[in-house]
């Protein structure tokens, strides 16, 4: 089973990115229904490993979140942009439990190389030109607040109206 591990984001912060959204649209875009903010991909996992993975997490000692949205950015860069996203800050206070993530699940998963907390707008199915990726660049984020207090593990099974979440495991932050 495909499995990743994300903070879900509350509705009212959903509703604002759908809004944004709905300034992008673009046939060249796809624009994903279910907003998070992924800390760890776990890819395909044998269902036997599900119960030790779940004990791994259980283990996750992590303060409640406060953040705020910060401006659009893309990977891989602006001039060839494959993912849009919207920015989260302080960043480093969601690195520092993506690096407990990474740690505790080591024997398990390999450690992930960069990491860059983003709530995903767009992915980019074909090459978007000059003037929509100034248009894209130029859209103001409101720095809204929210706190993040639980990290949940989901199962992503994809579908051809796009991938379908259902949560496995819930971890609460104190
Ligand atoms: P992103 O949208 O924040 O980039 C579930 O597939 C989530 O895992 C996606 O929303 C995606 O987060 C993240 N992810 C990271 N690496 C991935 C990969 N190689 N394939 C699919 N999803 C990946």
């Amino acid at each position: 089973m495909r499995l990743f591990l994300a903070f879900p984001l509350p509705t009212d912060i959903i509703t604002y990115v759908g809004t944004l959204q709905t300034h992008i649209e673009d046939p060249h875009l796809r624009l994903p229904e279910s907003p998070h903010l992924t800390i760890k991909f776990l890819g395909e996992v044998d269902e036997e490993k599900l119960d030790a993975l779940k004990a791994l997490i259980k283990k996750i000692d992590a303060k409640r979140i406060n953040l705020r949205l910060g401006p659009i950015g893309a990977f891989a860069d602006w001039k060839k942009p494959r993912v849009l996203w919207v920015g989260v800050e302080p960043a480093q206070d969601v690195i520092r439990l993506q690096q407990q993530v990474d740690v505790l699940l080591k024997d398990m998963f390999p450690k992930d190389e960069k990491f860059h907390p983003h709530i995903t707008l767009a992915r980019v199915k074909e090459d978007i030109d000059a003037p929509m990726t100034g248009k894209i660049q130029k859209l103001a984020v409101e720095p809204r607040e929210f706190t993040i207090d639980k990290l949940v593990l989901y199962r992503s099974v994809l579908t051809r109206q796009g991938p379908v979440y259902t949560e496995l495991a819930k971890i609460d932050l104190s």
